[in-house]
């Protein structure tokens, strides 16, 4: 399986994350890849290319063209303004209040935040367009003809929204990745996230839609985050009814539980007969990750893959969460492994 990577993910090395009242180290960092990539050359999974760049055409076909335009320049308006820290917003647009953009970039970052604890330095756009690259990159090798493919994004992508940033996201690269192959004229694009955490954003993206199917399992988000998306009735609207599976678990789910309702998952996905399944591929479900509560050990994540690849579909792999830092990457390949061993 080809791989696809650029270290211009380093860009994105914030200080700061709010956690627990705190302003610590971030979860989401570079050293995550690191050890993917150790255990890629490790695998010798396969090929490792650079991406190519894609500018905002691709970018603006999921994501609200203002919203872009904010993250462009978030960093540099922050700092002209006087503030010493990293950019974390304050204030957020809450019930009954305005649903309006404000000029001062403190508004602006309440306005486009889905959560608080993201915070945006220098870098963290030139990353995130490369994150997005990277996925871009991937789909165009399906396209093709490649069976599968990885694209190790960092940032990761799926709490980013139509015009919402959070969650350590910021451009979402799996629904980049599933609008260019619609456009490079697939008729439906299934997306499967196995990320710990309810992917609200790809949710939001395709939410009234039918050509892409979003199927997540992931933590009850009456216990975790986001909290606000990812309960088992929301399905789709509009069109879009019946084109979103929420299957959240709750704390302590064992790999037997979460291997159901990734069956559930699968049928899905195989009923929708899709052109190309996108998996976003967050391993922040291992049973000593920091910040989630699922028990999938280290061959769990073999056995997934492997499931996975009974459905014969070309598969874009989208990197995503992951916090157990050294056990990420023999997480991350273990599914890619088991995937290509099936
Ligand atoms: O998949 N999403 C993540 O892994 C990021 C979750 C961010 C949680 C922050 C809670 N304060
Ligand atoms: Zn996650």
């Amino acid at each position: 399986m080809l791989t696809v990577y650029t270290d211009d993910h380093l860009q994105r090395n914030v200080r700061t994350e709010l956690h627990g009242g705190l302003l610590v180290p971030p979860h989401e960092c570079p050293e995550r890849v690191a050890y993917v990539l150790q255990q890629l050359h490790a695998a010798a999974l396969g090929e490792i290319v650079a991406p190519t760049r894609y500018g905002l055409e691709p970018v603006l076909r999921v994501h609200e063209p203002n919203f872009v335009e904010f993250l462009s320049t978030a960093w540099a308006d922050w700092h002209a303004a006087g503030n010493r820290g990293e950019a974390i917003p304050d204030c957020w647009p809450a019930r009954r209040m305005m649903q309006r953009c404000p000029t001062s970039i403190t508004g602006k970052l309440g306005y486009y935040a889905m959560a608080g604890e993201t915070s945006i330095g220098p870098g963290t756009w030139e990353a995130a367009q490369a994150a997005a690259d990277v996925a871009l990159t991937a789909a165009a090798h399906l396209d093709a003809g490649a069976h599968a493919a990885f694209a190790l994004c960092r940032p990761p992508g799926h709490h980013a929204g139509y015009d919402l940033y959070g969650g350590y996201c910021f451009l979402n690269n799996a629904a980049i990745a599933a609008q260019s192959l619609l456009d490079r004229g697939a008729q439906r694009i299934a997306i499967l996230d196995v990320d710990f955490h309810h992917g609200n954003g790809t949710q939001d993206i395709f939410y009234h839609r039918d050509d892409v199917l979003y199927v997540s399992l992931h933590g009850d988000p009456a216990e975790a985050f986001p909290y606000f998306s990812g309960y088992a009735d929301e399905t789709g609207s509009g069109a879009g009814a019946g084109y979103t599976l929420n299957l959240p678990m709750p704390r302590a789910t064992p790999f037997s539980v979460w291997q159901q309702a990734l069956t559930v998952g699968l049928d899905r996905v195989r009923a929708y007969a899709p052109d190309a399944l996108i998996v976003s591929l967050g391993v922040d479900t291992f049973e000593n990750d920091p910040i989630s509560f699922f028990k999938l050990s280290s061959a769990d994540f073999s056995t997934y893959g492997r499931m996975i690849a009974g459905l014969r579909l070309p598969t874009l792999f989208a990197f995503e969460g992951g916090y157990a830092v050294a056990d990420v990457g023999v997480n991350t390949v273990n599914v890619l492994t088991g995937f290509e061993g099936a």
